[in-house]
């Protein structure tokens, strides 16, 4: 069986990845529908090797259609109601519903099971919620995990193709010693780190940390889990990184975390620390998996681990995530 599909914002970063994706894994495709805003309408995108013009946005543009992948933005909160009027299922990776009682908040290797009460919409996670869930569940079900304490090194793509050309361009200035001039970004990042994520909210702590405090709870259906984050942008091109420390119920040791992380879905272990291998946001990037190494114990207290986690912010973190749900969808009859 093939499945109508919608990208709505297929120009963005995101939606390029979408388009990627789902012609990598041979995603059962019937008709593509690529839309977008007023901007980017009646340009064309390709697809194995088709010319697609985009579409624009609205409330008409879903009729037939059975897959509705929203790439994020505020199309999101004004069309995701008109997809599913149509008939569609939207997978929206926006944050706008993500902690909605009645949406699913799914990373299919942690809890593909919450597809099965969607009501027309379910929620792609935060990035780097996703890539830190991805790491935690393993460890959670071997020796419940009691807290948690993030620290995030993320990259600009995180911002969108706008975070990149600022990186670029800021890089080139202040190596001809020119001013730069932060527009996407609060200050330069080039040679710098911006511990400072989307808006500041309650308790002094950003929008970007609050998302991987309660996307995690809920998607790990622990929603009293002590977990703390420090967000923080980084002049990385691609992938986030992520400093994680867990604490434990149960005594769990390094080795022992490292066999249940290298049995984990979607996870590769790259510690080799004779060898000096660890992740490195450099070579995971335009991967689907999330990297895992430094996987030691925290000395300073009697149930601890430290890792440190990498990965694809604009694949596993967004748009391959996006398509594992769809997958999940199928396999699991609920479309
Ligand atoms: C960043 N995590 O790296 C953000 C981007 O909630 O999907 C993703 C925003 C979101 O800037």
């Amino acid at each position: 069986k093939k499945y109508n599909v919608a990208i709505v914002g297929a120009t963005g970063a995101v939606g390029h990845e979408l388009l990627k994706v789902l012609a990598e894994r041979n995603f059962p495709v019937g008709e593509l529908r690529l839309l977008a805003s007023q901007r980017s309408a009646g340009k064309t995108m390709e697809y194995q090797g088709k010319e697609y013009t985009i579409g624009l946005t609205d409330e008409n543009a879903f009729d037939g259609i059975d897959i509705a992948l929203f790439a994020g933005g505020s199309a999101s909160t004004e069309f995701a109601d008109a997809a599913v009027k149509a008939g569609a299922v939207v997978i929206d990776n926006s944050s706008a519903f993500r902690l909605d009682p009645d949406v699913p908040l799914v990373v299919p290797e942690v809890n593909p099971e919450d597809v099965d009460w969607h009501k027309g919409i379910i929620a792609n996670p935060n990035c780097s919620t996703i890539i830190m869930a991805v790491a935690l569940k393993p460890l959670h079900d071997a020796a419940r995990i009691k807290r948690v304490v993030v620290s995030t090194y993320q990259a600009v793509s995180g911002a969108g193709k706008e975070g990149i050309t600022e990186l670029t361009e800021q890089t080139g200035q202040v190596l001809r010693g020119e001013a730069v001039n932060p527009t996407v970004f609060a200050h330069p990042i080039a040679f710098n780190l911006i511990p400072h994520i989307d808006v500041f909210q309650e308790g002094d702590y950003t929008k970007e940390e609050w998302k991987m405090i309660k996307e995690t709870r809920k998607i790990l259906h622990e929603p009293d889990m002590a977990i703390t984050a420090t967000t923080v942008r980084v002049p990385v091109y691609r992938s986030h990184s992520e400093s994680i420390n867990i604490e434990f119920d149960q005594k769990i040791s390094a080795d022992e975390a490292k066999k249940v992380l290298a049995e984990a879905p979607g996870v590769i272990i790259i510690d080799d620390i004779q060898n000096k291998q660890y992740p490195m946001p450099l070579y995971t990037s335009d991967k689907d998996e999330v990297f895992i190494g430094r996987i030691r114990e925290d000395l300073s207290i009697e149930k601890g681990l430290n890792l440190w986690v990498v990965a694809d912010q604009i694949r596993k973190g967004a748009a391959t995530n996006a398509i594992q749900i769809a997958e999940v969808l199928i396999q699991r009859n609920r479309i």
